[in-house]
């Protein structure tokens, strides 16, 4: 690439100082939580990555420091040492002068600040102090900062260097990130993707908080297609990793995919390397492509008859994952949205259609024993999906066969009014805390389904095999929105549809079989917001006094509890052993309760979780939870 390529000083760009970062931090990293502390460590990393892309260096070094810095360093050409225009050195003013950047020549792919890039000065601003020591010219340069971008020491050589590369290290404000710590797991998630979308990055992440030192190195020689084989390996393959690549008007297309016998489809896509969670017009390019050429493939090798309907495009995609990337050139980039996670690119979409037809089909007609596979996958999906869609039809115009209508009101007791906008759903373990909970609720909105059997783990299952599964059959009647591709939250009969289960193991387990069902068979009840997770308490204490207190957790309860005498305490090892009124207290009542809200934060984490962990040991389940499904509570709930 640009091997001649000099840089500038006089292209920085001098815009805004660095107090207004300190007074109002959101504004420049979202949030002064655990993510906008990650936030910094992206800045930094990120300016080594577009190094690399660039084609400097192959090699990105993270350290977390014992005393909460952390460190980051790259062997790319090094941050520019010269003396820029207004007579500072340059790595002040990258590092002191907001949204400085060097001039992204046309050819150069710019990652960070396409999309969230905001500086290595918002950084700074944001850290009690900062070294940044830069290997280029011969020289080794340092530069240190203090109290949020003050300069502590100008740059100075300090030595001579055999090599080139950046090395900074930076101690957040943890007055600004109260009760904040960089997670081991976080930085290693995203930057394991980073070297699945970048074959020539090597990364090397090292825990040092502990006695004991983390480390992690990632690095991919087969990119994408590893990044596809990393997510399907604990499922069974029907077809092997297929590449697809091709470059139009400028735009380049790489992408990876591959089916397994599994129900769910994932798609995750990216532009320039930097993720697009909410899709765009290169995933409905590549939706259609799909649905096109296997249609096509299937009339033409007469396996979808004559009489017989479409596949439609969620068909074509049972089971599939796909890894897209794209590179496109500055001057074209298009984003959307609200957090601009949506590629609008009109362009992408035909591009990425036509080289993704092309490819494939050509890689079918050499493949005929896989393409078999696929298509008999397909069928299978067509004949589930008309039946779903049968129920759901169904259902709705009343037509619940009368077997399953007298199971239901056997199982399920409803709210008296019918009021989707408001009523509410608890899914409760047993039946002897579904009795407790029949009598704590409000009748007028709230229902209560208390589960008898066991809940089947849908991670393998198919559609049919849920119907078949009795406790899901009535979830899947009493929610109403129908199911798998058919289901739609605008049939739902609940505004919540509340998991309350006991807080031991069992009720872990329970609540994960349930999540993963939510998960793979109505994934917009999630997505749009309708399921909780009830928080029944762990203990009430009594004081002398008859006040008493309920806890939540065992933490709490201990610091409560800490130097006092003369309490009572009561331990809940389940709901059925509360007494309505505390359940509803403590539980049921909108005016009283904990709930959480479930989200899926990171869609292709949650994915890789749920194939992984269902049906192993409680342990690691536990830790999904904690790790993958968004735990908010939901305080600003009214009704
Ligand atoms: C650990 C963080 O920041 N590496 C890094 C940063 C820069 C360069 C190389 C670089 C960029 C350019 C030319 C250019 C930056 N330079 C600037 C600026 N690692 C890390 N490695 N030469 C070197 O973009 O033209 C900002 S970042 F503005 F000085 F050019």
């Amino acid at each position: 690439m640009a091997a001649t390529k000099k840089y500038d000083a006089s292209s920085i760009k001098i815009l805004e100082g660095l107090e207004a970062v300190r007074k109002r931090p959101g504004m420049y990293i979202g949030s002064t939580d655990k993510k906008g502390l990650h936030h910094l460590a992206w800045e930094i990393i990120d300016n080594g990555i577009d190094e690399i892309i660039n084609g400097y260096g192959n090699t990105i070094k993270i350290i977390m420091n014992k005393d909460g810095s952390l460190t980051v360093a790259d062997n790319g050409r090094g941050v520019p040492i010269g003396k820029h225009a207004s007579g500072k050195s340059t790595p002040e003013v990258v590092y002191t002068i907001l949204h400085a950047g060097g001039k992204f020549e046309e050819g150069n792919y710019k990652v960070s600040g396409g999309l969230h890039g905001v500086g290595a000065s918002v950084v700074n601003a944001l850290s009690d102090w900062m070294d940044v020591i830069i290997y280029t010219d011969g020289k080794i340069s340092e530069i240190k900062f203090k109290n949020g971008g003050e300069v502590d020491k100008p740059l100075k050589t300090v030595g001579t260097a055999k090599h080139t590369g950046t090395i900074v290290t930076f101690m957040p404000n943890y007055n600004i990130f109260k009760n904040c710590k960089f997670s081991f797991t976080t930085l290693c998630e995203r930057m394991q993707e980073s070297a699945f979308l970048l074959p020539r990055l090597t990364v090397e992440i090292e825990d040092r908080t502990d006695d004991e030192i983390n480390k992690e190195v990632y690095h991919y020689e087969d990119g994408l297609s590893a990044f596809v084989r990393y997510i399907n390996e604990d499922k069974k393959e029907i077809s092997n990793i297929m590449s697809v690549s091709g470059n139009k008007g400028g735009i380049n297309v790489d992408i990876a995919l591959q089916y397994t016998d599994t129900y769910n489809e994932t798609i995750e896509s990216f532009v320039n390397n930097v993720k697009t969670p909410d899709g765009g017009s290169h995933e409905v390019g590549f939706k259609t492509a799909i649905t096109k050429l296997f249609n096509e493939y299937a009339r033409d090798n007469g396996i979808l008859k004559q009489k017989d309907s479409n596949f439609e495009g969620s068909d074509t995609r049972e089971g599939l994952t796909a890894i897209i990337n794209l590179q496109i050139p500055e001057e074209l980039l298009q984003f959307e949205g609200q957090t601009k996670g949506k590629l609008g690119t009109p362009e992408a979409k035909k591009v990425v259609e036509d080289i993704v037809y092309d490819n494939l089909k050509f890689y079918l007609q050499e493949h005929k024993a896989e393409a078999t596979k696929v298509m008999e996958k397909m069928m299978g999906s067509r004949v589930a999906r008309e039946a779903a869609r049968k129920a759901r039809d169904e259902a709705r115009l009343g037509k619940t066969k009368k077997k399953d209508q007298a199971s239901l009101s056997d199982k399920l007791t409803p709210p008296q009014a019918r009021n989707s906008k408001i009523n509410e759903l608890f899914i409760v373990e047993g039946t002897s805390a579904g009795g407790s909970a029949k009598q704590a609720r409000d009748r007028k909105y709230q229902g209560v389904l208390p589960l008898r059997g066991k809940v089947l783990n849908t991670e393998k299952a198919s559609l049919a095999d849920a119907y078949k599964n009795e406790e899901l059959n009535t979830l899947i009647h009493c929610i109403g929105g129908g199911v798998g591709s058919e289901f739609d939250c605008k049939d739902i009969n609940y505004d919540k549809v509340i998991i309350m289960t006991d807080a031991d193991d069992d009720g872990c387990h329970i609540q994960c079989l349930l999540l993963t069902f939510f998960y793979r068979f109505m994934k917009p009840l999630i997505e749009e917001g309708h399921l909780y997770i009830a928080m029944p308490p762990l203990f009430k204490v009594t004081l002398p006094s008859k006040e008493f207190h309920y806890f939540y957790t065992n933490e709490d309860y201990k610091e409560y509890v800490q130097g006092k005498s003369n309490y009572t305490v009561q331990r809940y090892k389940g709901l059925g052993e509360m007494n309505p009124e505390p359940l509803r207290v403590t539980t049921m009542d909108p005016k009283t309760r904990n709930l959480i809200k479930v989200n899926i934060n990171d869609a292709l984490l949650a994915e890789k979780r749920v194939s992984v962990l269902m049906g192993d040991s409680v342990e690691p389940r536990k830790e999904w939870i904690n790790e993958n499904v968004d735990f908010s509570l939901e305080d600003d709930f009214k009704i």
